[in-house]
């Protein structure tokens, strides 16, 4: 199987995080951004991630692709709904979250932006969705706080976290999103948490790339 991805997309990476989990192998392939052309030809649309199938066919929706991974072998990761106070949580955290990581991820060293034109596209669309980025960047220490504060919600959650379960893969591309943040302060079970998840999922937290 294959997975289309951008590096820095939470859906993409919500869908890779089953393949980890279930120890499942996958080729991971890196559309550029401004490929219209690519996801379109497979999906009838501009979207990530989308999963390629051995037998030719494509699957969108990051969470669609979990389910189907999850039941291809073993016990279930995702068969229970998710934590809804958690849902509940990365809904009102992220507009602040995606304030502080989205300027960082235009400017962030990701396959997707490799050549020029790509970054462009990635950041004409980042504009379009969240306005002036620098305006965005020079907010950030109020950002930080606003989300410190509300990370001190869900401590109580990640001092307990002990198994992966469907609410992993609502809260772990979220909280991961801010690990672009550079010093960012996570409390310490906030970062056992991103690092127990990443290593779990294979999915690589940001810390080395940020900004
Ligand atoms: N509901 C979709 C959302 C996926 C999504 O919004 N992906 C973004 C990338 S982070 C995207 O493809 N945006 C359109 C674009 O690249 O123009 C899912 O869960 O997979």
């Amino acid at each position: 199987m294959k997975l289309h991805i951008y590096q820095h997309c939470p859906f993409c990476n919500r869908a890779r995080m089953i393949f980890g989990f279930k120890n499942q192998p996958v080729e991971l392939s890196v559309i550029m951004e401004g490929d219209v052309e690519t996801p379109t030809r497979m999906v009838g649309k501009k979207v990530v991630p989308i999963l390629e199938k051995d037998d030719g066919t494509y699957m969108p929706e990051s969470m669609d692709i979990v389910h189907y991974v999850d039941g291809l072998q073993g016990d279930r990761v995702a068969a229970e709904p998710a934590d809804e106070a958690i849902v509940e949580w990365s809904k009102q955290a992220s507009g602040a979250i995606y304030k502080l990581a989205i300027p960082r991820f235009t400017r962030a060293d990701f396959a997707e932006l490799a050549t020029p034109e790509a970054r462009a596209a990635y950041t004409q669309r980042e504009i379009a969705a969240f306005g002036n980025l620098e305006e965005l960047q020079a907010q950030s220490e109020a950002f930080i706080a606003e989300t410190v504060e509300k990370l001190a919600e869900i401590e109580p959650y990640l001092q307990s976290f002990s198994k992966v379960s469907t609410t992993e893969f609502i809260l772990f591309p979220v909280l991961n999103s801010l690990s672009i943040v550079k010093d960012f302060p996570f409390s310490p079970a906030c970062l056992a948490y991103l690092q127990k998840v990443s290593a779990l999922s294979k999915v690589p937290l940001f810390i080395e790339k940020a900004l």
